[in-house]
């Protein structure tokens, strides 16, 4: 039986709100050594400036699109056009530098799958560029969760054919799908989520970093903790278990597990995007505090892809929440 005492859509649309806050909140602090944590406390809960999104956001709003469009159904040829016309638009949103060549090749005519296979010498990207855009994907109505993993690869390998990086979209996904089905201030079993996550990952270095979040969890591991035991750089394999391990922290305060993501230091916007898609699947749109939503730049793109998204329907039987 479905257990979503919340309504599906607002969900969805907290998933995808909260992706681009976390995105937004953590852009300033990216690549620095972990902030003060009373500096990011101020600029998460006191500033009152616009919140920028990145490129995280803007290719979850491609992806969604896609989506929307299509009714949930990839085609990876039109979609590696769609992301690459969106950084010809505003190539400025910080994306990787290997994306970035790469997204200009295919603007320029190359194909996408010996492009992305191509790069980093011919080992593809191990990034996390596809796993930071992948929430939609979790947010598909009725799929079970080997379908929302397997229709997540299939968006990443546009761009990111390495392993990892497939495990990366991966997981992030079945992630995002386990968020939306679970039930809010009943406790998340980690060991749990952590299993149903593992079963849809390939590589041993993927599943051996997630192993290792319940222990963490269950010790109230800090930030620095975290970020020691499974890394917090832009690698796939440390940026998707840096961001579970901050939603399984604080799974129910959405603040906090948005703060502790931040709060580890290296790819901060990525990492509490990633946060923020699941935080905002667990806990709906209501638990955005009003702030965000009015300092978010693009407020209203962001709702309404979110809106359309949500639209495609609620989940059907094939989908599993959490234990
Ligand atoms: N790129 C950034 N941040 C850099 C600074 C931005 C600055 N604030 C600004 O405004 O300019 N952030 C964004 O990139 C990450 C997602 O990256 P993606 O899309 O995966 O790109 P790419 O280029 O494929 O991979 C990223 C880097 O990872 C290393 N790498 C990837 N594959 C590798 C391989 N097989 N072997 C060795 N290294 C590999 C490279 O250093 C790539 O440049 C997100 O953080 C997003 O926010
Ligand atoms: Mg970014
Ligand atoms: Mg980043």
């Amino acid at each position: 039986m479905l257990r979503t005492e919340l309504s599906w859509s607002h969900r969805v649309r907290g998933a995808m709100v909260l992706a681009a806050c976390g995105d937004a909140l953590g852009a300033p602090f990216e690549g620095r050594e972990p902030a003060d944590p009373a500096e990011i406390d101020d600029w998460m809960h006191r500033s009152t400036q616009l919140m920028r999104f990145t490129d995280d956001t803007a290719c979850t709003l491609v992806l969604a699109d896609h989506l929307t469009r299509r009714r949930g159904i990839v085609n990876e040829d039109e979609l590696a056009d769609e992301l690459a016309r969106e950084w010809t638009r505003e190539p400025g949103r910080g994306y990787g530098q290997g994306a970035a060549q790469l997204f200009a090749d295919i603007a320029r005519g190359a194909a996408w799958r010996q492009a992305a296979a191509d790069m980093f010498d011919g080992h593809g990207s191990l990034g996390n560029g596809a796993a930071m855009r992948v929430a939609p994907v979790g947010l598909l109505p009725g799929l079970a969760l080997g379908a929302v993993a397997g229709r997540a690869r299939r968006t990443a390998m546009v761009s990111h054919q390495h392993p990892q990086a497939l495990d990366g979209a991966a997981a992030q996904a079945v992630a995002t799908a386990l968020a939306a089905l679970s039930i809010q201030d009943t406790p998340l079993d980690a060991d749990r989520m952590v299993a149903a996550i593992c079963q849809h990952v390939h590589t041993a270095e993927f599943r051996a970093a997630l192993r290792k979040l319940p222990a963490l969890v269950a010790r109230a591991a800090s930030g620095a903790d975290v970020a020691g035991e499974v890394g917090n750089g832009v690698a796939a394999v440390q940026a998707v278990p840096a961001a579970l391990a901050a939603f399984l922290r604080h799974p129910d305060d959405v603040p906090a597990a948005i703060g502790f993501a931040i709060g580890m230091g290296g790819d901060t916007d990525t990492i509490a995007s990633m946060t923020g898609a699941l935080c905002g699947a667990r806990r709906a749109e209501k638990d955005l505090p009003v702030m965000w939503g009015l300092r978010l730049e693009g407020a209203s793109r962001v709702w309404t892809a979110a809106s359309a998204l949500a639209r495609l329907g609620r989940p059907g039987a094939g989908a599993q929440p959490p234990g």
